[in-house]
């Protein structure tokens, strides 16, 4: 239950191109959801691309030094940058990188990865993948032990973890996702178990189709229900 629980509408980052060449609106977003964190609240950043988790999770990092990725999507994310610099090169399919060479981002655990990208870096000993159809059956006992009890852990949910029969509203829809059962029963148990300190969810598209819109507000009320219900009582 939300009861108590405060909730504030903060704006809009402006709109910027899905390749943001000077990093400007990236830089505003990492200080918006800093501020947000540093002051003991719960940032909820709704997208568009998934490469503005990248300044979202750099905020959060600011007040959790030490921080663990909870990471729902078809893709890994991580395909390899044409060179270090994330101003000109991050984007939705490559910003996990600068976060898996964050020292002090400690795990990422992948929800529902099906489609492996061929110039992907190399998954370090910081990741674990429960992909496709492993995800699909898997429970929150069975893969709570990837997720270490003593860390805050961010969630980030690209809505093409979905399948596209329930979620077609999305820029890179793949067969093979979760139901939307499935996907908030595992959100449930993950965000009940351990402490959450930030969420977005990422890649929706409105597209016309309402209960699409539907199905990503449920998953995202969802994980505030998980993670935040207790705090209001
Ligand atoms: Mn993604």
């Amino acid at each position: 239950m939300l009861r108590g629980v405060g909730l504030a509408d903060i704006g809009d980052v402006s709109a910027a191109d899905v390749h943001d060449r000077n990093g400007e609106t990236m830089e505003v977003l990492e200080q918006i959801v800093g501020a947000t964190a540093s002051a003991g609240k719960f940032p909820v950043v709704l997208g568009g691309d998934h490469s503005i988790s990248l300044p979202a999770i750099r905020g959060v990092l600011g007040a959790h030094p030490r921080l663990g990725i909870i990471h729902f999507d078809a893709h890994p994310d991580y395909r390899r940058a044409r060179d270090d610099d994330w101003r000109a090169s991050c984007h939705h399919g490559n910003f996990m990188g600068w976060l898996l060479g964050d020292p002090r981002v400690e795990r990422l655990v992948q929800f529902g990865v099906r489609q492996l990208i061929a110039d992907e870096i190399a998954p370090n000993d910081k990741v674990s993948r429960w992909p496709g159809v492993s995800a699909a059956t898997a429970t929150p006992e069975s893969v709570l032990e990837d997720l270490p009890s003593d860390l805050p852990y961010y969630v980030t949910i690209d809505v093409d973890c979905l399948d596209p029969l329930v979620m077609p509203s999305t820029g890179t829809p793949l067969p093979g996702g979760f139901t939307h059962l499935q996907l908030v029963e595992l959100l449930d148990g993950l965000c009940g178990a351990r402490e959450i300190v930030g969420v977005d969810i990422v890649e929706y598209m409105p597209d016309g189709n309402h209960y699409a819109g539907h199905v990503a507000a449920d998953v995202l009320l969802r994980v505030l229900d998980s993670a935040l219900g207790d705090r209001g009582q």
